[in-house]
């Protein structure tokens, strides 16, 4: 296990990191095999600049480019450019100004913008792309400031038109709403729709844990929160979504909804984000056809894991889930805080049990609030940015299909 930390931080690292060995971290004992050859890491910076990551071909030169926060950093050379005046934070004792980043044509001006979700409870808001000329980017608020609540907002298509939309909570209403951007070029203005009544699990600012898909298989999609879940409408801009309670675990990162064991029925896959564990949570049906959730766990290899993606990384056709430890997530206060900051995915596969196949990607550098997954070389493998406490990086996919 090869940790190098220079400078300031080096003294307090030992000493947290020899806590958690003290506590029993199992990542010193675990067996998993390192697939660290299936990826090509690049580290574009070890400076704290941003928990969220997100690509998008800012100067139009056909190479997708990588956004963190403030900075946007030029493919192929990774120059780091700013956007709007920032600085870089201290890992040790603050936060960012950016959580969440999704790279988007929002004003469908044809350059591509950054959606940037701040501390929780604020206001999103994102920088207008200035179509290569020089000065800083445009800031626009989302939705009449609008705060955002529950941290692991939704980048996802709520009502199937093609565009991302965020799903979240509202700080004031205490509702599960999702956010549009403008449909129509030179627009500016998002709109916000009430997904639940007000006061509704989940909405609280660090509450933790949304997932997007079709829990009960009528082909509409539902969102869940840990304490349940809202059963989609046809129309998703009607609002009054009925909220079924279920046990979905503990407080965690983005859920992930799919079949894990094959039966048919949609199950649940989250990841702890402040503490430890990584679990499939399956979907039974009792004889009154009620749905409920037996939770198992998948894995302890890191804790903090604060994001999550999905994404087919190997090329069996199958999704595959991305994770990996927000570093130093509370600034080395939580259990496990300071372990190495991990990468890692996992395969799926309903017709073995386990029904999942755990890989580390990485022991240097983890996730952050968010992961982007994006083919960033051309060769049509889905890569993997992410930006945290502990840097800014890129794996570029080199398994084979
Ligand atoms: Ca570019
Ligand atoms: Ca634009
Ligand atoms: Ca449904
Ligand atoms: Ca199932």
């Amino acid at each position: 296990m090869k940790i190098r930390y220079s400078g300031k931080y080096q003294n307090t690292f030992v000493i947290i990191l020899v806590l958690s060995l003290c506590a029993n971290i199992s990542y010193a004992q675990s067996k998993v095999p390192d697939t660290s050859k299936d990826f090509k890491k690049t580290k574009l910076t070890g400076d704290f600049i941003s928990e969220g990551a997100a690509v998008a071909d800012v100067n139009k030169d056909g190479k997708m480019d990588i956004i963190a926060g403030y900075y946007w950093f030029e493919a192929p050379t990774w120059t780091r450019h700013e956007m709007a005046p920032s600085r870089i934070f201290d890992p040790l004792t603050e936060y960012s100004n950016s959580f969440l980043n999704l790279g988007m044509d929002v004003n469908l001006d044809g350059w591509d913008d950054a959606v940037i979700v701040d501390f929780p409870g604020k206001p999103g808001f994102w920088f207008e792309n200035p179509q290569n000329k020089p000065g800083v980017w445009k800031k626009h608020i989302i939705a009449d400031s609008v705060g955002i609540t529950n941290e692991s907002p939704n980048f996802v298509d709520i009502d199937g038109d093609g565009r991302l939309d965020i799903l979240c909570g509202d700080k004031v209403k205490k509702q599960m709403i999702w956010l549009q951007a403008p449909l129509k070029p030179g627009e500016t203005e998002w709109k916000r729709f009430a997904i639940s009544k007000e006061n509704a699990p989940g909405t609280e600012p660090f509450s933790h844990g949304i997932g997007f898909g079709d829990v009960n298989k009528d082909g509409i999609n539902d969102v869940t929160v840990a304490e349940g879940w809202f059963e989609g409408k046809k129309d998703p801009k009607e609002g009054n979504w009925v909220f079924h309670n279920a046990n979905l675990g503990e407080p965690c990162s983005h859920m992930q909804i799919m079949d894990v064991n094959g039966d048919g029925k949609n199950d649940v896959v989250s990841a702890s984000a402040h503490s430890m564990g990584v679990w499939w949570h399956e979907q039974i049906t009792d004889v009154k056809g009620r749905l409920y959730f037996v939770s198992h766990l998948m894995s302890k290899t890191t804790a903090q894991t604060h994001s999550s993606i999905m994404a087919d990384l190997n090329g069996d056709g199958r999704k595959d889930y991305i994770t990996g430890k927000r570093f130093l997530a509370h600034h080395g206060h939580d259990p496990g805080d300071s372990d190495p900051p991990i990468l890692l995915w996992f395969e799926f596969n309903s017709a073995r049990q386990p029904y999942y196949t755990e890989h580390i990607i990485d022991d240097d550098s983890g996730s952050g609030l968010n992961i982007t997954v994006k083919d960033m070389n051309g060769d049509s493998k889905p890569d993997i940015v992410v930006a945290n406490k502990h840097g800014v990086y890129l794996f570029e996919n080199r398994m084979k299909k």
